[in-house]
């Protein structure tokens, strides 16, 4: 094939994303509570050893391609659309207001908003440091980020810890850190509550994220599970105002199944929001997009939750490639990612509705009939058992569509 010129290379884009097809109308797209974050829109392709490679973009694009592709709804940290000089002033409502006009202009709502307690040198020993000055401004910043979320309609707030931790050990003691962490969450529930009553709105949802190994620090909440625990300890005045956003990835980072941790989750009634993104096991955070790694595992997860009616926001917390160009990112990366999600819903209701799983299901659990010798309960079982795996290729043709006669000659 020759070279393919520079002002040729779109339109191949465009005629491979056609031809691919498979793609829903932003009006089928915007019937799911899918959320894109403006920190996915606007990411550089930045990383520790990896420079940007696309240019910088502000709220107002990423809002407007979200509005075009019909995702309908945007979530933000503060400090993604107000810089660090402006928070905390008069200077963010006015900024505020011109988010607010985006959101208006475009059809879409905000649905989460986060307080960064990561990235500025301020929380280098994150945002229960030691000294009270710099848990005073935490608790500031986590505040105010209450009072954004409920101008801009929010109904839920993330809390991603980050260097919650150490790269020292020795010079912190965990559980006062973690009394500490307890009392920013206090915080922002009790000024919450507060808001909500002068406006007449709920109260937002706060969330818990845990990361189990990223930035480079021990983390001492680094599970969901330890989350969960962390939520009922005591230590929070408004346990039920508290909850998870687990992320898939995160999950699969420290070897664990996605569909176990949400389950616990779902169990303790905790599960309020879904980060829904892609990678591999044992890994970084790779943040790759839904489904494009593990689309059968993603499949599993989306029949779990649908069958408990999980009804909370998928939020689209992955990172374009850096091999994507920013045109890609609003041609390629989300559209296809919202595409894969969707796809993957829709089969996991025909997984739900399969007569080869549900029979299988079924049979699993008569088991083989009233044998009490433990020697008759292996042989009563033992050709039952073989229907696990029967399911789990059952799976696989689902996925794939074979239920629906497609066939390799
Ligand atoms: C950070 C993290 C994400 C979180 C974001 C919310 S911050 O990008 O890697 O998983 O969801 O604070
Ligand atoms: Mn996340
Ligand atoms: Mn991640």
């Amino acid at each position: 094939m020759a070279p393919i010129a520079k002002e040729k290379q779109r339109s191949l884009i465009d005629r491979l994303v056609a031809v691919s097809g498979g793609s829903y109308s932003p009006e089928e797209r915007r019937k799911y509570y899918i959320s894109g974050p403006q920190w996915a829109g606007a990411y550089e392709g930045q990383a520790l050893f990896h420079a940007p490679t696309r240019e910088p973009v502000g709220f107002e694009e990423v809002i407007r391609n979200l509005g075009e592709l019909g995702v309908s709804c945007w979530a933000t940290h503060d400090s993604d659309v107000i810089g660090a000089d402006d928070l905390l002033t008069d200077r963010q409502w006015a900024i505020v207001a011109r988010i607010d006009k985006a959101l208006d202009d475009n059809g879409v709502r905000c649905s989460m908003v986060t307080c960064e307690t990561f990235f500025h040198p301020v929380f280098a020993a994150s945002a229960a440091a030691e000294a009270p000055e710099i848990r005073r401004y935490g608790v500031r910043r986590l505040q105010n980020t209450v009072d954004i979320g409920h101008a801009l309609g929010a109904h839920y707030a993330v809390y991603w810890p980050g260097t919650l931790g150490y790269m020292v050990q020795g010079a912190v003691e965990e559980t006062q850190m973690l009394r500490w962490f307890a009392d920013g969450l206090n915080a922002a529930c009790k000024r919450d509550i507060e808001v909500a009553r002068e406006k007449g709105r709920p109260t937002l949802k706060h969330c818990l994220e845990a990361k189990p190994f990223e930035p480079q620090a021990q983390i001492i909440l680094p599970s969901s599970d330890a989350m969960l625990a962390f939520i009922s300890s005591g230590l929070l005045d408004h346990p039920e105002m508290v909850g998870l956003n687990p992320e898939y990835l995160h999950e699969l980072m420290w070897g664990g199944a996605a569909r176990a941790v949400l389950a616990r989750a779902l169990l303790c009634k905790k599960l309020f929001h879904f980060d829904i993104n892609d990678g591999y096991p044992l890994k970084h955070d790779v943040d790759l997009g839904v489904g494009i790694v593990n689309p059968l595992d993603w499949l599993n997860v989306l029949v779990l939750l649908r069958s408990h009616g999980y009804e909370g926001p998928f939020n689209l917390d992955f990172k374009p490639p850096r091999t994507t160009s920013n045109y890609g990112v609003w041609k390629v990366s989300f559209p296809s990612a919202v595409d894969r999600f969707i796809t993957l819903w829709n089969i996991a209701g025909e997984v739900m509705e399969d007569p080869v799983m549900q029979e299988a299901a079924a049979a699993l659990k008569a088991g083989g009939g009233g044998a009490e010798d433990v020697d008759d309960i292996v042989a009563a079982n033992k050709e039952l058992l073989t229907l696990h795996e029967l399911m789990g290729h059952r799976m696989f043709q689902l996925l794939i569509g074979q239920h629906r006669g497609r066939a390799f000659g």
